[in-house]
């Protein structure tokens, strides 16, 4: 530890950046987060003393100055000491050029991942959110190699959602239309939850995942895994993955209970009424129908909210979620 940070650390009342949290802080897993939890601890302390200093003063004088009987009234008091005025105004002074450098350090070091970053494409969307890699899988959950420099490049596709991960110390807001960009490099191996930090709508509070962190070796491994599941899996089994990755599971339950949108439980091959009044049979055209163009024929008695996903789903990926639809019965 050089000497600066020493004294910034003694400074900040001896208060380090503890790896694995504690009741105010959550864990600490990425090489950005002590400094973050450094500066926050000096602003604390700074204030916690400038608040006891001046408030036990004022205490201390209210009580020893108060009016007594039998108390002279006091001379009036000279109305200027500059030396006591210059004091209190280089001080703070310092103290805020002090905080601002460092933040700006902080900030500079959050906001500029390494040349060699592995990028991965954030969408967030209501509500969930998908992560795109170099090879074109697209996962629900953030993997990552550890120590490993990662550079977010994120959108979103409807409403402003914010994307928050506590244990990286790095929360942005998505905004649609615009890149919003982060990079953390992870040092410790373990699953972190990552939050949607902006309210975007009912599903709010769904939008959690996770960013799941994986030993030397260990991402390479995991991405060979699922990269390829839609040729190695059965279709059914495989669509039944692409039916949770792909956010369906946020709207659409598989036991027959309603939520944003009707179950899938027992519609594959059964008369759906529409909003119309008509009605269809769920075959395998219609299910692509709906995904593709999903106000074309809406149901009766639900909202026509459901995103395309044109563009978004392959053919043979469809195929797979009709066949595992038809095993919902
Ligand atoms: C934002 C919520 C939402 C998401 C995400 C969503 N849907 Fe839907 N879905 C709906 C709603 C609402 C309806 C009913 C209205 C309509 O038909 O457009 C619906 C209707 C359907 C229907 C017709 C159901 C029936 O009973 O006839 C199918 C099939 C379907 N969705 C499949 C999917 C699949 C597969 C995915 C994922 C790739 C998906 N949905 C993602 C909201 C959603
Ligand atoms: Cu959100």
């Amino acid at each position: 530890m050089s000497l600066t940070t020493r004294l910034l650390d003694l400074l900040a009342g001896g208060v380090q950046s503890n790896p694995d949290g504690g009741f105010w802080m959550p864990e600490a897993a990425s090489t950005g987060a002590p400094a973050v939890d450094n500066l926050f601890h000096f602003i604390l302390w700074l204030s916690v003393f400038f608040f006891a200093l001046i408030v036990g003063l004022m205490v201390l004088f209210v009580v020893r100055y108060r009016r007594r009987a039998g108390r002279e009234e006091p001379e009036p008091s000279p109305n200027h000491n500059v030396a006591l005025e210059v004091t209190w105004t280089v001080i703070p002074l310092l103290l805020v050029f002090v905080i601002f450098v460092w933040g700006f350090k902080v900030f500079l070091d959050l906001n500029t991942p390494p040349a060699n970053s592995y990028e991965v494409l954030v969408t967030g969307q209501k509500w969930k959110w998908l992560f795109t890699y170099p090879n074109g899988h697209v996962d629900e959950n953030l993997h990552v190699p550890i120590d490993t420099p990662i550079r977010l490049v994120m959108t979103s596709e409807d409403v402003i959602h914010s994307f928050y991960v506590p244990a990286f110390r790095i929360k942005r807001d998505v905004v649609p239309g615009r890149y919003a960009k982060a990079w953390f490099r992870a040092t410790k191996v373990g699953e972190y939850q990552v939050f949607c930090a902006e309210y975007c709508g009912t599903g709010h509070s769904d939008m959690g995942t996770h960013v799941v962190v994986h030993e030397p070796g260990g991402f390479e491994r995991w991405m060979t895994e699922v990269a390829d599941f839609l040729n190695k899996l059965p279709p059914a089994e495989a669509g039944e993955r692409l039916f949770k990755a792909r956010g369906c599971a946020q709207c659409h339950t598989v036991d027959g209970g309603a939520s944003v949108g009707p179950t899938l439980k027992g519609v594959f091959g059964h008369a759906v009424t529409l909003a119309d009044g008509k009605s269809v049979t769920a075959d395998e055209d219609y299910v692509r129908e709906s995904i593709l163009e999903p106000q074309a024929k809406v149901v009766a008695g639900f909202q026509p909210v459901m995103p395309t996903y044109k563009g978004k789903l392959k053919d043979q990926e469809i195929t797979a979620i009709a066949e595992y639809m038809k095993t919902l019965k």
